[in-house]
């Protein structure tokens, strides 16, 4: 690997953040890692994004599994037509997304949050809402689109520009990681199971109830947010006319994971070498990243 920004974290993580991560099943990091890592990040973002093809139009998506939704979204000056664009496993072609996976100071704080000697990578996603994107992202549980099980399983979201709720914010459901229940994948886009898969039906949460106990953070380049991989959460679009939302999701899991191959939920390659029980260990696909 090249020369990289450094692996330390710009600051130690509180008790109090560790609280709400356990707590919660979500906490907000601000100002953590270095925007160093950020403008790699975001320099190897716009080479990747000149081959759209690494990436699912998820508008797209959209508008073919609910053809009765308009899914442009007009806002006050008229920009409608923005896309959800995302994109997987990065790490697996791109040097600077796998040293940001493996090197950066995402493993460490993992370990520290999750209270976990080793900490292994899973996968990272990128999630792009251009201006004027409609689409939501559909509440939904990180753990049923992975083949594995645990406790200690989280997704650190890392924003590439400044997000709030107009951009459409990650909205998360506190404590909701503590009810131990598995709902089913959805579309991402709509709150219709993927068919075939086990678990409950998931529900249908507008990020606007205010009956929930909803939490939404305002962050920048240098701020994480972590969940608990069963912590529900969703997002709105983007309904400003100029400001793009990107943000880069890497997803780890810990001491205590093992393989759970879910039906109907899209494989990897090596999962098909897997079953369910195999412990999680060393893997050229699922690294350890720490410990
Ligand atoms: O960025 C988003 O809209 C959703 C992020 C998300 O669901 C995730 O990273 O698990």
């Amino acid at each position: 690997m090249g020369s990289f920004p450094s692996s330390d974290p710009l600051r130690s993580i509180t008790q109090a953040e560790i609280s709400s991560f356990l707590l919660d099943g979500v906490v907000h990091l601000p100002e953590i890692v270095n925007k160093d890592w950020l403008d790699l990040i975001d320099s190897a973002l716009k080479l990747m994004l000149t081959e759209p093809e690494m990436f699912a139009d998820l508008t797209a998506l959209g508008s073919d599994l609910n053809k009765t939704q308009d899914s442009t979204v007009l806002t006050d000056e008229g920009v409608k037509g923005g896309r959800f664009l995302s994109g997987v496993d990065h790490w697996k072609e791109d040097e600077i997304f796998a040293a940001f996976a493996k090197i950066s100071p995402l493993p460490s704080i993992v370990a520290e949050l999750m209270n976990s000697e080793k900490v292994y990578l899973y996968e990272d996603s990128v999630l792009i809402k251009e201006p004027g994107t409609a689409e939501r992202t559909a509440f939904h549980q990180d753990l049923s689109y992975f083949h594995i099980e645990g406790e200690n399983i989280c997704t650190v979201w890392a924003p590439l520009d400044d997000v709030d709720s107009e951009t459409g914010g990650v909205v998360y459901l506190r404590s909701s990681h503590k009810s131990n229940k598995v709902f089913k994948p959805n579309w991402f886009v709509v709150n219709e199971s993927l068919p075939g898969t086990e678990g409950m039906d998931l529900p249908d949460i507008e990020i606007s109830d205010e009956k929930l106990d909803l939490i939404q953070f305002n962050t920048k380049p240098g701020d994480l947010v972590v969940h608990h991989a069963l912590t529900l959460h969703g997002a709105g679009g983007n309904s400003s006319v100029s400001k793009q939302r990107r943000a880069v999701s890497v997803r780890y899991c810990g001491d205590d994971s093992t393989y759970k191959i879910r039906p109907g939920t899209p494989k990897k390659l090596h999962h098909e070498n897997m079953r369910t029980g195999d412990p999680v260990v060393d893997h050229p696909d699922c690294p350890l990243v720490w410990g």
